[in-house]
C-alpha cells in the first residue's frame, strides 16, 4: 500500500493556551457513551505535552467507527496518551457541537473527528483550536479552515471509481442504478457521489443513475429507503451504497426479497457486516480500507501536531508507529492508502 500525506499551506496562527491536565475525560450527555483509556503520565501543563486525545465519530453504534476508534486507542496507548471516545447517537449535522464544546472546556490536547457536515461544527472546532486544542478530521472532512490536518482513507477519485467499476461489472455495464447514501450533508459521501456521477457520465453511457437517497447512517432508515427504491424503480439493476451502515441494511433487505441475485449491490462495507451476504450470494463484491489503520494514523497525526513535530504544512513528516512515516500533502491532507475490494475469495482473511 502507498502512504503519503498533505498539509494546507496557509493556516491561521492560533494562540496556544495553557492546557490543564485532562487525564480523564468523562462526558455525560444524552445518547453519548464515553470510553477512556489512560496511558502513563502523558498529559499536563508546563513542558509536558497534553496527549489527551478524544475521538468523535459521526455517530455511536456504527461498527465502522468502533473499529477506527479502536485503532486510535491502540496508537494512543502506544505513545502513552489518554484516549477517550464521545459522540452523538444520530449522524445529524450539528449533533457533535456540544461534545466539542465540552472537550474545549475540559482542555483536552487533541480532537479526532469525522464530520457529519462540512460547516456546522466549524465554529465549535475553531473555538477548540483557539484554546490550543489540535484538531484532526478523519474519514469525513470539514472545510479545511476548521481543522489542522485531515486524514483521508484513500483518494476520493479512487473510492468513487472502485464502486462504479464493481457495479458496472456486475450489471454488464448497463441499466438503471441508484445510490443509497449516509447523511445528506456528509462531506465524504457527497464528494464520492459527485465523482461517481462524473465517472458514470464520462465512461458508462449505458448506465443511468435514477435516484440518490439518504439513510442517515441509521440501519432502519437505510433498510426502509432500500425497500422504497426498489418499489419506485422497478427496472433497477443495481444499488451503490457508499456507507457501511447503508450497504449492510440494503443487503439485509435484498437477501430475503425476490430481488436477491437480480438487483446488484456494491459500495463500502466492513467484512464482518457483509460476510453473510457475500456467502449467501446477495453481494458479489464491495470495497473499503482498514478503518483501524485510519484511526491509528489519525491519532499519530494528532500527537505530532500536539508535540509540534508538524503544523499541517505541505511536506511536514511524522512517524505513525507500525504504519511508518507519512508526509502531509496539499490542503493539509494525509493519505492512508488505496481502497481494497472484498469478494467471497478473500473475505475470510479479514476480521473487522
Ligand atoms: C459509514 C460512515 C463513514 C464512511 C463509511 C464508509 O460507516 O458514513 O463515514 O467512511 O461508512
Amino acid at each position: 500500500m502507498l502512504f503519503q500525506k498533505t498539509v494546507r499551506g496557509t493556516r491561521r496562527r492560533r494562540a496556544i493556551g495553557v492546557i490543564a491536565a485532562a487525564a480523564s475525560v468523562a462526558l455525560i450527555a444524552t445518547g453519548c457513551t464515553t470510553t477512556t483509556t489512560s496511558g502513563s503520565g502523558s498529559s499536563g501543563g508546563g513542558d509536558t505535552k497534553n496527549l489527551a486525545i478524544t475521538f468523535i465519530p459521526k455517530n455511536l453504534g456504527n461498527p465502522y467507527f468502533d473499529t477506527s476508534d479502536k485503532g486510535g486507542e491502540t496508537a494512543i496507548k502506544e505513545f502513552k496518551g489518554t484516549y477517550a471516545q464521545v459522540g452523538p447517537a444520530t449522524a445529524s449535522p450539528d449533533a457533535q457541537v456540544s461534545y466539542i464544546n465540552t472537550l474545549t472546556q475540559q482542555g483536552v490536547g487533541g480532537i479526532v473527528i469525522s464530520a457529519n457536515d462540512p460547516k456546522a461544527i466549524g465554529d465549535a472546532l475553531n473555538e477548540a483550536r483557539d484554546a490550543g486544542i489540535k484538531v484532526v478530521t478523519f474519514d469525513s472532512d470539514t472545510d479545511p479552515a476548521y481543522r489542522d490536518v485531515f486524514i483521508n482513507q484513500a483518494t476520493s477519485e479512487g473510492i468513487a471509481k472502485v464502486q462504479v467499476d464493481e457495479l458496472s461489472k456486475q450489471i454488464g455495464d448497463a441499466g438503471e442504478v441508484a445510490i443509497l447514501s449516509a447523511a445528506a450533508n456528509a462531506t465524504n459521501q457527497n464528494a464520492w457521489i459527485d465523482l461517481m456521477k462524473k465517472d458514470i457520465a464520462d465512461n458508462h453511457p449505458n448506465i443511468k443513475l435514477v435516484d440518490t437517497v439518504y439513510g442517515n447512517d441509521d440501519d432502519q432508515t437505510s433498510f426502509d429507503k432500500t425497500a422504497a427504491l426498489l418499489q419506485s424503480h422497478p427496472q433497477l439493476k443495481g444499488i451503490i451504497s457508499p456507507t457501511t451502515v447503508g450497504i449492510a441494511a440494503a443487503a439485509r433487505y435484498l437477501s430475503t426479497s425476490d430481488f436477491k441475485g437480480k438487483v446488484a449491490l456494491t459500495g463500502l462495507g466492513t467484512p464482518n457486516q457483509m460476510r453473510e451476504f457475500v456467502t449467501d450470494g446477495t453481494v458479489t463484491s464491495f470495497a473499503l480500507w482498514n478503518p483501524a489503520d485510519l484511526g491509528y494514523l489519525a491519532a499519530y497525526a494528532n500527537k505530532a501536531l500536539i508535540e509540534g513535530t508538524i503544523t499541517g504544512k505541505e511536506g511536514d513528516k511524522f512517524d505513525a508507529g507500525k504504519l511508518g512515516s507519512f508526509t502531509v500533502g496539499a490542503d493539509a491532507t494525509v493519505l492512508l492508502g488505496d481502497p481494497y475490494v472484498f469478494t467471497k475469495e478473500n473475505i475470510g482473511e479479514f476480521d473487522f
